[in-house]
């Protein structure tokens, strides 16, 4: 019953709370995530305007004075995670806050996006004003900070440079590039998981793949955190789709707010045409139809095909052939189409070798993912398989309850539970459709 579980997803959301921002699981995850907060803001938009505006500007108390908002911002009375700021070791850089714990990566810059929903719904709008005259300058700061340091050859895409900044951690996209890195005997401090404490390893990235992760932190403290010189040393740099996409979406966001605002636009008019015509021109291959990521150190698009693909419809992206092509792509038995033996949509290719049903990033179906397919295709007038989607989201969490990812076989939960963001964007796609 939708009625019974919202209040159950609201439940979730009140017991992760922890005074101004929402923790994306007690056990597993107890600080605050970058993209997490912007879901789970965005679960609050529909229901609490003050605890959603909180979210977001909680989570720019870590950003640094570059621009970077971190993908982690660290309760320091909590030891629950690895790796945790020692790890980080963030004070390397200026630009770290010195009161703010923090992580020494950023993740999908979703939150314009967010930001851009709250003020639209917000009831209290003289509230909602001030509330976006107090975040825009911080998220111009972000943005800016994509473009300058993570940019560097101007062409309107930016790269990441761990796994973990895709927030797909261990997708099979990833296995090319990471593999390819070998860690130097003593150069990783011990690797303390603490997540395997809390959900079985086989649903958990493997330790090899941990090693690489904080191997890749010890590459960016020995640049001391400077860009231009991670730039040059880290093995793994990635102009990602869904990155990409998020942020063009998020641009677009930007620019309604600086309306709003009265700010100039010029800026951010330059980034949404930039950003629209590189990424057509590279990430796009015709050959599979789909878009990809490109590794800039093997100078080559990395062609697995997982769900990020359909992302770049939430960005406004693709031309009408070829959100067609993505439309056509989401008909098929690999990703579970209308009416198969599996939940819509898989996070990888159910048909490729190396497809998992219960690891994580490598198969399983995530709410975060299914809510930008629903909004991309609804945003496109795909409203029948937008629909179906919708109808995956609430069957899955009807059967399995607040997971953190799902069995698109099954439908039977993984990870941790009790997850915010799963219970966010149920409230969100729930009420969009009512
Ligand atoms: C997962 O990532 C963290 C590292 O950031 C982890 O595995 O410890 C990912 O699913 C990521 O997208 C998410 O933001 C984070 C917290 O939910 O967990």
């Amino acid at each position: 019953m939708p009625h019974d579980l919202l209040k159950a997803a609201k439940d979730v959301l009140r017991r992760n709370w922890r005074g101004s921002y929402t923790v994306p699981s007690p056990t597993l995850y107890p600080h605050q995530w970058s993209w997490d907060s912007a879901f789970i803001a965005q679960g609050y938009s529909n229901y609490d305007q003050r605890k959603a505006q909180a979210e977001l500007l909680s989570l720019f108390r870590g950003q640094w004075r570059n621009g970077m908002v971190p993908h982690i911002v660290f309760d320091p009375g909590e030891e629950g995670y690895f790796p945790g700021p020692e790890v980080w070791g963030t004070s390397l850089s200026p630009h770290a806050p010195r009161d703010v714990p923090t992580s020494g990566i950023t993740q999908p810059p979703i939150h314009a996006y967010v930001a851009w929903s709250i003020y639209e719904r917000a009831t209290d709008r003289e509230g909602a004003l001030a509330f976006l005259k107090e975040i825009f300058p911080g998220l111009m700061a972000f943005h800016r900070y994509l473009y300058r340091e993570r940019d560097p050859y101007g062409e309107g895409l930016v790269y990441i440079r761990h796994p973990w900044e895709s927030g797909m951690d261990n997708s099979p996209v990833w296995d090319l590039p990471l593999g390819r890195i070998r860690v130097p005997e003593g150069s990783v401090p011990p690797v303390a998981r603490k997540d395997t404490d809390h959900v079985p390893l086989s649903e958990r990235p493997g330790d090899e793949d941990y090693r690489r992760f904080i191997y890749l932190i010890e590459v960016f403290k020995a640049c001391g955190y400077r860009e231009e010189e991670i730039l040059k040393a880290s093995p793994f740099l990635i102009q990602g789709n869904l990155f990409n996409a998020i942020l063009h979406r998020s641009n677009r966001a930007l620019l309604m707010m600086a309306e709003v605002l009265r700010q100039d636009t010029g800026e951010i008019g330059a980034w949404l045409d930039r950003t629209a015509s590189s990424f057509n021109e590279k990430l796009w291959d015709g050959g599979t139809g789909f878009y990809h990521v490109f590794d800039m150190r093997a100078k080559d698009l990395l062609r697995a095909r997982t769900a990020a693909g359909f992302i770049p419809l939430f960005g406004g992206l693709p031309s009408k052939a070829r959100a067609e092509t993505l439309c056509r792509a989401l008909q098929k038995e690999c990703f579970c189409r209308m009416n198969s033996e599996c939940f819509a949509v898989p996070n990888y290719d159910v048909c490729e070798e190396g497809f998992s049903p219960h690891n994580y990033w490598r198969g399983p179906i995530w709410i975060n993912m299914n809510w930008l397919i629903y909004r991309g295709l609804g945003d496109y007038g795909y409203e029948r398989y937008a629909a179906y989607i919708r109808n995956s989201v609430m069957r899955l969490v009807e059967m399995s309850g607040f997971y953190e990812y799902f069995d698109p076989f099954t439908g039977r939960g993984h990870g941790t539970k009790d997850f915010s963001w799963t219970a966010a964007l149920y409230i969100d796609i729930v009420v969009d459709g009512a």
